[in-house]
């Protein structure tokens, strides 16, 4: 706890310095400040065992499907919390491997543009996404691939499973602007978020949805709690 304050400190004077160096035009116009969401969730964990009888040399005997994970504190570990109202943000390369014959991370947030899909298994996969607004995938991908790349245009949150392994479970969250995934303590930080009122909505893929509305103060960090609801 006290190692993170001390890293937002040394972030807040950072920034200080950095508006200071390049005068408060260029800072207005990076503008933006960071919106720590923290989600928690009173309820049980769900997590599904499964016995493996296939591939086992690289997906092991048996494997898990994570449907709801708590973490320390309550924390409710694999939601995404967005900022739908806002455009673009912190465009980061998205990417998912397919390993252990587990989609890692179980969860992949990315803003319109291509997803990188790997498969360091050595093993046959395949990529079959449940989508509606964006073209649905299903297409193998054999040992030898070790790389694919897809588009994802249009915003939506995609649920993508293998046809050679039942069990494998992951989401590709598409938004239009900054995102993040919550933590093993069921925290996400969101970057580059625009200066003034914002909606932060938190989706997890069996708890549903929830919003709420923050002020965002450019160069400041601003937490928001949320508590999810078993269904
Ligand atoms: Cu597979």
């Amino acid at each position: 706890m006290r190692k993170t304050f001390v890293v937002v400190i040394a972030v807040v004077l950072a920034g200080g310095a950095a508006m200071l160096a390049s005068g408060p035009r260029q800072a207005t116009a990076q503008g933006g400040g960071t919106v720590e969401v923290e989600v928690k969730y009173a309820g049980a964990p769900v997590i599904e065992k499964i016995k493996v009888n296939k591939d086992t040399q690289k997906c092991g005997t048996e494997t898990t499907i994570e449907k709801v994970v708590v973490g320390g504190n309550k924390g409710l570990v694999n939601a995404v919390a967005s900022v739908p109202g806002a455009k673009g943000g912190k465009v980061v390369k998205a990417v998912i491997d397919q390993h252990g014959c587990k989609f890692v991370p179980h969860v992949v947030v990315m803003n319109p543009g291509e997803l990188e899909i790997k498969n360091s298994d050595d093993i046959l996969h395949n990529i079959h996404t449940y989508s509606t607004a964006n073209p649905a995938i299903n297409k193998a991908q054999p040992k030898f691939k070790k790389t694919m790349t897809e588009k994802f245009e249009k915003p939506e949150m995609i649920k993508v499973t293998c046809d050679v392994h039942s069990w494998m479970l992951g989401w590709v969250a598409v938004t239009p602007g900054p995102a993040a995934v919550t933590d093993n303590s069921g925290v996400a930080k969101i970057e580059g978020v625009p200066a003034g009122k914002q909606k932060i909505e938190v989706w997890h893929e069996t708890l549903g949805k929830q919003e709420k509305e923050v002020d965002v103060k450019a160069g400041q960090t601003t937490k928001v709690s949320f508590e999810m609801k078993g269904k």
